[in-house]
């Protein structure tokens, strides 16, 4: 048994795998770490699985895995969760994109109690380098996509990840495509995941094997991810859709408090039109903020904003710029295209409602890291 096993999907890397296996070697040998490293390969037609079984003569820690059926990156790198011998595994490419240096704070995040550590490009102090304009849009569509799902993971398709064995163990991974992760953040279980930002630097030597089919299955994946937390209400996804689900009672709810004050104050309190309206848009916005905070919101976890008043100035904020997205939605379809002003109405308030939830989430309530 290893305390660590890093795994390494491999297809034609023969001019990248000797440099990332010593360099790992190197890593684990100089911080005194107990690591396998296990190359999964897909029956590569070059010179990889040579080099490798070379290398292996002089490292017993070296381990390799031929695969000839199915090929596939996410299968490539279930097969090493099986074959793994170790409790803590972290994946990496072989192409050199990902720093070997991080390999130490990963495993130091995981002995932390976090059951998962994410390599992170799209946060703070993180980056690529070296990448086209058309690999930067598609994995960005791919990030925005994922966070829907995870909003609070800056990079939930990173290839570079450490995770606890015990979370992918019992998990009905379906492994199809590239990102790997998402199916460990969608089935695994697991409560507690950190980031670390590290800068992704493209390949030097061979060629990328991303294609347009890669869009597809990952499409693919994201509903099956959803879909799969229909029936799984343990799922991080689950408590993503419970929240919005009470976001949107409370914002029924809303439309109560307001319309009721809104005739009491001008029916009852006789005050003109726009003062009742401003004071009943008011206090809805105030009750709405209050169910949030202790009901749709409370996980018993510490907010990025740990004052109520904070939270409560990004929350009238928030809903002011809702208010404006509706008015300008409804105002604009009307005034320029053909919709009923009722139709435009309603795809405003859904188009400012989406606004409201997403913000309020990653900023209002935002969880401190
Ligand atoms: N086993 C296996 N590894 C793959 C496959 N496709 C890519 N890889 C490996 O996965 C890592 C990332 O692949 P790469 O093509 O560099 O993706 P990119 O960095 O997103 O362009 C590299 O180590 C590849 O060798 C595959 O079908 N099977
Ligand atoms: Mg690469």
């Amino acid at each position: 048994m290893y305390d660590l096993t890093i795994i390494i999907p491999t297809f034609k890397e023969e001019s990248n795998i000797g440099t990332i296996i010593l360099e790992v070697d190197t890593v684990l040998s100089r911080n005194a770490i107990n690591g396998e490293i296990l190359v999964v390969d897909d029956n590569s037609p070059d010179r990889t699985i040579e080099i490798v079984r070379n290398l292996k003569k002089s490292k017993p820690n070296l381990n390799l895995i031929v695969r000839k059926e199915d090929p596939g990156l996410s299968q490539s790198v279930v097969e090493g969760f099986r074959q793994a011998q170790s409790d803590v595994f972290l994946v990496m490419d072989a192409d050199l994109s990902h720093p070997t240096a991080l390999i130490t704070v990963m495993l130091e995040g995981i002995h932390a109690g976090n059951d998962l550590v994410i390599g992170s490009r799209y946060m703070e102090g993180g980056g690529i380098k070296k990448w086209p304009l058309k690999r930067r849009i598609i994995s960005m569509g791919a990030t925005f996509l994922g966070r829907f799902l995870f909003p609070e993971i800056h990079d939930p398709v990173s290839g570079f990840f450490a995770v606890k064995k015990s979370v992918v163990e019992h998990a009905p991974l379906r492994p199809r495509g590239y990102k790997i992760l998402l199916e460990v953040l969608g089935k695994g279980t697991w409560q507690k995941a950190k980031e670390i930002p590290f800068e992704f630097v493209d390949r030097a030597t061979g060629s990328s094997k991303l294609g347009g089919r890669t869009i597809i299955e990952y499409a693919e994946q994201v509903i099956d991810n959803a879909r799969f937390s229909w029936n799984h209400h343990e799922s991080i996804i689950w408590q993503e859709w419970v929240k919005l689900f009470k976001f949107g009672a409370v914002g029924l709810s809303g439309i109560i408090v307001n319309e009721g004050i809104l005739i009491y104050l001008k029916g009852y309190v006789q005050l003109s039109l726009p003062v009742a309206s401003i004071i009943a848009i008011e206090l809805s916005i105030l009750s709405n903020f209050i169910l949030n905070d202790t009901w749709t919101f409370r996980t018993g976890q510490q907010h990025a904003m740990p004052h109520w008043w904070e939270r409560l100035l990004s929350f009238q904020v928030v809903s002011i710029g809702g208010a404006a997205i509706n008015f300008v939605i409804l105002n604009a379809l009307a005034a320029f295209t053909g919709v009923d002003y009722r139709v435009a109405n309603i795809l405003g308030i859904l188009i400012a409602f989406s606004w409201n939830f997403w913000v309020n989430r990653r900023v209002t309530w935002k969880k401190s890291e």
